[in-house]
C-alpha cells in the first residue's frame, strides 16, 4: 500500500516526530528558475494563471518531480483571496501585485468582505487534482498574513520601509485593527477553502512583518496571525518572515507548530530564541547557490548541523528560490540533505 503524507519526513517534522532523513523543500521552488515553468507560464498573466487548475496542478507539480522534495506547496499568489473578492489588483510582471486604489479610509473595508469557498471554486478544484496526483507527498497550502496583506494594500505595492502601512498602524490603531481583521477573515478562509480540498500543512507568511518592532508586533499584529492559526490548528501551520530574527519567539507564541527562518540568523541562535515545543524550518541563504559547490556543500552541511538543536527541522532556504538560480544547485542541495551528515 502507497504510505499516507501522514508518515511523511515533512509532517512527521512538523509534528517533531522521528524522521527517516531531514525533509526538504523550497519556498518559491515553482516559478522562474526552472525552463519548464517559463514554457507554460508564456501568453499567461500571473492571475490568469492561478485561476486555471490545470496549470496550477502542472505548476506545482513541476519542482516535484525536478528536485525530490519532501512537499509540493500549491501554485497561488498570496493576493489571489483579494482578487476573489474584487479588489482591484493585478500582479504585474517584475514588480509583484499592484493595487489600483490603495486602503486609505474607513470607507475601503466596505471593499474586504469575507471570503468564502465559491468565490474560489478553482482553488478547490486545483487542490483535489493535486492531492490525488501527489499521492504520499505532502501539499502545502498557505496564504499572507494579516500584516503582509495590509502592506500591499495601503502601500499600493511592493515598499522597501511599508512607510504608509505603518503610518496607518502607529496613526490609526482603531481603523488598523479592523483592518487586520477584515484581513484575518479573509485569510483564514482561504487556508480553510486549501484544507477542506485536500491539504495537509499551511503556510502563513508574514513576509515583511520584520519592519514591526517586538512589542509593537505583539500589540499591534500578533492577535491578528494568532486568530488566523487557531482556526486552522488541525493541520501542522508554518509561519514565516523575512528579517524576524527579534520577532521569532513571538512568531510562535502566536500558535505556529513550526517556526520559518531567514538567513540572517544561525539556526542554533533561532531555536533558543524560538523556544521549546516548536519545530523550525531553514534558514539557506538563497544566494549560496551561485557559490562554488564545496562552498554550498558546507553550507548546507552546517544548517544541518545547527538544525539538531530543534525539536524538528525542515531543511528550505531562508526566503524564496531567486530567479537566476541554475535547477542543479537546488537538486543538488536535496542530494545532500537527503544523504545527511
Ligand atoms: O510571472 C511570474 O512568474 C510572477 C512571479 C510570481 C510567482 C511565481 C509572483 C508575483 N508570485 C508567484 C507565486 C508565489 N507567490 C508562490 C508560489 C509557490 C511556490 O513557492 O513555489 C508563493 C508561495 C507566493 C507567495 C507570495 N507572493 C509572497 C510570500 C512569499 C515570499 O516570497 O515572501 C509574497 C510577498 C508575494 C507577493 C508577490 N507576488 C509576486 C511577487 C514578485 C511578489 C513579491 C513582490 C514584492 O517584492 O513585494
Amino acid at each position: 500500500m502507497t504510505p499516507a503524507p501522514a508518515e511523511s519526513a515533512f509532517l512527521s517534522a512538523c509534528r517533531r516526530e522521528p524522521v527517516p532523513h531531514t525533509p526538504v523543500w523550497f519556498m518559491r521552488q515553482a516559478g522562474r528558475a526552472l525552463p519548464e515553468y517559463r514554457r507554460l507560464r508564456e501568453g499567461n498573466q500571473m492571475l490568469d494563471a492561478c485561476a486555471t487548475p490545470d496549470l496550477v496542478t502542472e505548476i506545482t507539480l513541476q519542482p516535484v518531480r525536478r528536485y525530490g522534495v519532501d512537499a509540493a506547496i500549491f501554485f497561488s499568489d498570496i493576493v489571489v483571496p483579494l482578487k476573489a473578492i474584487g479588489v482591484d489588483l493585478d500582479i504585474v510582471p517584475g514588480v509583484g501585485p499592484v493595487v489600483a486604489a490603495p486602503f486609505r479610509t474607513t470607507r475601503d473595508l466596505d471593499r474586504l468582505r469575507a471570503l468564502t469557498p465559491d468565490d474560489v471554486p478553482y482553488i478547490t478544484e486545483a487542490v483535489c487534482n493535486l492531492v490525488a496526483e501527489l499521492g504520499p507527498i505532502p501539499l502545502i497550502g498557505f496564504a499572507g498574513a494579516p500584516f503582509t496583506l495590509a502592506s500591499y494594500l495601503v502601500e499600493g505595492g511592493p515598499s522597501k520601509n511599508h512607510a504608509a502601512t505603518k503610518a496607518l498602524m502607529y496613526g490609526e490603531p482603531e481603523l488598523w485593527a479592523a483592518l487586520l481583521d477584515r484581513l484575518a477573515t479573509i485569510t483564514l478562509s482561504f487556508l480553510r477553502a486549501q484544507i477542506d480540498a485536500g491539504a495537509s500543512a499551511v503556510q502563513l507568511f508574514d513576509s515583511w512583518v520584520g519592519a514591526v518592532p517586538a512589542a509593537d508586533y505583539r500589540a499591534l499584529v500578533q492577535p491578528h496571525s494568532a486568530r488566523v492559526l487557531a482556526a486552522v490548528s488541525d493541520v501542522p501551520r508554518i509561519h514565516f518572515g523575512v528579517g524576524t530574527g527579534e520577532l521569532l519567539h513571538d512568531m510562535g507564541q502566536a500558535g505556529a507548530d513550526v517556526v520559518g527562518v531567514d538567513w540572517r540568523v544561525p539556526l542554533s541562535q533561532a531555536v533558543s530564541r524560538i523556544g521549546p515545543g516548536k519545530a523550525v524550518q531553514g534558514n539557506l541563504d538563497p544566494t549560496l547557490v551561485f557559490a562554488p559547490d564545496d562552498v554550498l556543500a558546507r553550507k548546507v552541511r552546517e544548517t544541518l548541523e545547527q538544525g539538531k538543536a530543534a525539536e524538528g527541522h525542515i531543511f528550505n532556504l531562508g526566503h524564496g528560490v531567486l530567479p537566476e538560480t541554475d535547477p542543479d544547485a537546488l537538486l543538488r542541495v536535496v542530494e545532500l540533505v537527503h544523504a545527511g551528515l
